[in-house]
C-alpha cells in the first residue's frame, strides 16, 4: 500500500546557505570569527581547508541561483555577512563592493522568482569586535549590530521580503563558551555565556523593532531546536529534561515568540548569583519586540538524565544539572555523530502549536551530512544519495503529521542546496542536492536533487506503507 505525504500549493521547497559558509572570502574589508580561527589555527581544521574559496558563491551566484531553481527550489535562506557588508564597524558604513554585490544576488533571486530569506548573523562575528570589546559579551557590540542591520535595512529591506536576525544564536555561548568546540574555544564559561544569551536577545529584539519601523515585510529568528528527551519518566530525569530544554531551546524561544524568559532559568541564575545584567528599558524592548515568524533548524535530539557524578568544576556551567544520555540502540550518522530521530520533528510541531501561539514557522535546516559521497557516484558521474533521500522522507513524513494536526508550518528547507564549507569540518561531510568539486569547482546535481523537483513539482511525494 502506497501513502500520500501531500503539503499546500504555495508550501516553500528549499534550503539554507550562510555567506561565511559559501561565498568565499574574496573582497571583504574585516575578517569574521571563523576567517580569523582559521589564519591562526588551520591544524583545527579538516583537511586543513578554510574559508577563502569556499563554494565561490561569490563569483557563481547567477549559475549557482540557476540550477537551485533547476532542482525545484522556490525559496532559499541565505546571510549578509556583517564582516563583508559593513566598512565601519563603529559608524556602519558600508562598502561599496559588497553593496553591488547583494543588490546583484537579490536581483537574481527576482529574476529566478525565488523567494529569499535574509539572515543578519550566523556565528560570524568581525573578529576586531571579539578582540576588542569581548564580542556578544559587550552591550555595545549589541549597539554596533543593530547599526550594521540598519545599513541593511536602509539598502535592500524593501527588496527582500523575509528577514531573520539570528542563525541559531545558542551556538555561539555553547560552541563558543561551555563546550570549547567553537572560536574563542572556552570550557565551562557560564557566566560569560548567559551574558552573551541576554544580550543576543537583546540584540534580536533591538533588530526587530527597527525593522518594524523601516521596512514592511516579516522578520523572525531561526533557532535550533534540540528536544531534550529524558532517560526515563523518573522525576529526576524528568526534571533534569525540563531544565535542560528550559536553558538550550527556551531561552531563545520564549523571548522570540512571548518576549520573556523562562521563570525557571531566572530563578536559578539567581540563585547562583549568575543572572545577566538588564535593565527596565531592554527588557521592555524584548517584551515589545516579538518574531513575526519562526525559522527551526532540526538535525538531531538531545538525550539526558539526572546527573550521576559530580560535575569537577568550579565555574557555574548548566553541565552540573545533567548529564548526556547514551541511549541503546539509538539510530546514528555515522559521519556527524548525531542521532536520526525524526519523530522529534512532529513534537517541535506540535509544542509550537500549543505553547508558541501556533506561530507561522517552516524548516529552516534539516539534513544529512556524509563522508566520502564520491563512492556513490555512478558511470555517468551522479552521486547516487539514496540514504538523503530516505532521510528527508521520514522527516517530512513526521512534519506532515504535524501539520494535519494544525502547526502552523509553512515551509522546509533543507541543509543545503549545493556542498559547503562547514567550520571547522570544512567540507568533511557533504550535505548538498548539489556535489561539488573542490579542485574544479565543477557543481553536478544529486540523485536527492532530482528528487526534490519531483516533490515540489507534486508538492509531496508517496511512501510505502
Ligand atoms: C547548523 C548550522 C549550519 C551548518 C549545519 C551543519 O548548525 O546552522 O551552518 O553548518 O549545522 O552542521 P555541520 O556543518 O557542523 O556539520
Amino acid at each position: 500500500m502506497s501513502k500520500e505525504v501531500k503539503f499546500a500549493e504555495d508550501f516553500w521547497w528549499g534550503a539554507a546557505m550562510s555567506g561565511p559558509q559559501m561565498e568565499g572570502t574574496f573582497d571583504k574589508p574585516h575578517e569574521n570569527v571563523m576567517d580569523y580561527w582559521y589564519r591562526t589555527q588551520k591544524e583545527d581544521f579538516f583537511d586543513g581547508v578554510g574559508p577563502e574559496a569556499a563554494t565561490d558563491f561569490y563569483h557563481r551566484y547567477k549559475e549557482d541561483i540557476k540550477m537551485m531553481k533547476s532542482i525545484g527550489m522556490n525559496s532559499f535562506r541565505t546571510s549578509i555577512q556583517w564582516s563583508r557588508l559593513i566598512k565601519d564597524l563603529e559608524t556602519g558604513e558600508p562598502d561599496e563592493k559588497a553593496v553591488e554585490y547583494y543588490h546583484n544576488v537579490i536581483a537574481e533571486c527576482k529574476k529566478n522568482n525565488m523567494i529569499l530569506v535574509m539572515n543578519l548573523h550566523h556565528f560570524d562575528i568581525p573578529i576586531e569586535l571579539l578582540k576588542k570589546y569581548g564580542g556578544w559579551e559587550s552591550k555595545h557590540v549589541v549597539n554596533l549590530f543593530v547599526k550594521f542591520a540598519k545599513t541593511a535595512f536602509e539598502l535592500f529591506g524593501n527588496e527582500i521580503e523575509y528577514w531573520t536576525t539570528f542563525n541559531e544564536p545558542m551556538v555561539i555561548p555553547e560552541a563558543g563558551y561551555l563546550c570549547g568546540f567553537h572560536y574563542p574555544k572556552l570550557v565551562n564559561k557560564g557566566e560569560e555565556a548567559v551574558q552573551i544569551i541576554y544580550n543576543i536577545n537583546l540584540a534580536s529584539a533591538k533588530v526587530i523593532e527597527l525593522y518594524h519601523q523601516m521596512c514592511n515585510g516579516k522578520i523572525g529568528i531561526v533557532l535550533n531546536l534540540t528536544p531534550a528527551y529524558p532517560r526515563s519518566q523518573s522525576p529526576e530525569d524528568l526534571n533534569t529534561s525540563k531544565l535542560v530544554d528550559a536553558f538550550y531551546n527556551r531561552n531563545f524561544l520564549d523571548p522570540a515568540v512571548h518576549g520573556e524568559f523562562p521563570e525557571e532559568v531566572i530563578d536559578l541564575l539567581t540563585e547562583n548569583n549568575v543572572l545577566w545584567e538588564s535593565t527596565p528599558e531592554e527588557l521592555k524592548t524584548i517584551h515589545d519586540n516579538t518574531i513575526d515568524f519562526l525559522g527551526v533548524n532540526y538535525y538531531h535530539p538531545k538525550r539526558v538524565k539526572a546527573r550521576e557524578t559530580k560535575l569537577d568544576c568550579d565555574l557555574w556551567t548548566p553541565e552540573q544539572y545533567y548529564e548526556e544520555y547514551d541511549m541503546p540502540g539509538k539510530r546514528i550518522n555515522p559521519y556527524r555523530g548525531w542521532e536520526i530521530y525524526p519523530e522529534a520533528i512532529y513534537d517541535i510541531a506540535i509544542n509550537i502549536k500549543d505553547n508558541y501561539n501556533n506561530i507561522p514557522w517552516f524548516i529552516s535546516e534539516n539534513g544529512m551530512g556524509v563522508e566520502g559521497e564520491e563512492k556513490y557516484r555512478d558511470e555517468n558521474g551522479k552521486i547516487n544519495d539514496d540514504y538523503r533521500i530516505d532521510f528527508y522522507k521520514e522527516h517530512l513524513f513526521q512534519l506532515e503529521r504535524g501539520i494535519k494536526e494544525g502547526s502552523n508550518c509553512f515551509g522546509y528547507h533543507t541543509w543545503t542546496a549545493i556542498d559547503c564549507w562547514s567550520w571547522n569540518n570544512a567540507y568533511k561531510n557533504r550535505y548538498g542536492f548539489i556535489g561539488l568539486d573542490l579542485t574544479t569547482q565543477k557543481r553536478t546535481i544529486k540523485k536527492s536533487g532530482e528528487w526534490y523537483k519531483t516533490v515540489s513539482e507534486n508538492h509531496g511525494f508517496s511512501i510505502e506503507e
